[in-house]
């Protein structure tokens, strides 16, 4: 068994449609570079479907294997039930928790975009493994994303004693990584700090560096 807070710390999250390289070579250089798990998510104009996503799936999730990253999809509950992915990540707008746990298992991990304390509530009962909170802070990336509310409702639910599995997400890079775990987050989830960056493997490394490497508060 992995340790859920320890995979959860460097989360990237990529698809076709974020990469300026070919995905495999990006997910190669994010992986030497240190990332913890990493999350297929393919969405967007011209996103992939059908055979080609999931040749490009099983390649993704083959070079993940070789380097035991647990590899997670986004959404697609078919797809990673098919690849025996290990595990899905879901929104409020997609299947139930109840369903999506029941068709995926008891075993494989399950995540949970929350944006309340009633969702986070709802999450848990119905079987979530960690929590998704944001966009932390603005983002261009996903279309529809929420305005963005800081780092509010993880440190809410923290100060609650909820002790869930959370990963921040929406526009972190390795400048304001750091604040994310201080406010009480196990991780971090980027795209766009590392798919767009110019060298993949360098930002993985520093991302790295700021999530893991405590006592640097500025
Ligand atoms: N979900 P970037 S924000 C996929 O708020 C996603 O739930 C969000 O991309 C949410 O690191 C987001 O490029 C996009 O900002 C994250």
């Amino acid at each position: 068994m992995i340790d859920l807070r320890e995979a959860l710390r460097v989360y990237f999250i990529m698809g076709s449609t974020n990469c300026l390289k070919e995905p495999v070579e990006v997910l190669n250089e994010a992986i030497s570079g240190g990332i913890t798990l990493f999350q297929f998510r393919e969405k967007g104009e011209r996103a992939l479907t059908g055979s080609e996503k999931y040749a490009l799936a099983k390649e993704l999730q083959t070079l993940c294997r070789n380097h035991q990253i647990p590899f997670i999809v986004n959404d697609d509950i078919e797809l990673a039930v098919a690849i025996d992915a290990d595990g899905v990540h879901i929104g409020q707008e997609d299947e139930t928790v109840k369903m999506v746990r029941e068709k995926i298992g008891a075993n494989k991990i399950l995540g949970v975009s929350v944006h309340t304390t009633e969702e986070a509530m709802a999450a848990i009962q119905d079987g979530a493994d960690y929590f998704g909170i944001g966009p932390v802070f603005p983002t261009k990336t996903k279309a529809d994303a929420k305005p963005s509310r800081g780092t509010t409702l993880i440190e809410k639910l923290r100060k609650d004693g909820c002790e869930m599995p959370i990963v921040g997400i929406g526009g972190i890079t390795i400048q304001n990584a750091r604040s994310v775990i201080d406010a009480g987050a196990d991780g971090v989830s980027v795209i766009t700090a590392i798919s767009q960056a110019e060298s993949p493997l360098e930002a993985a490394k520093a991302l790295r560096k700021s999530v893991i490497f405590k006592g640097v508060v500025n």
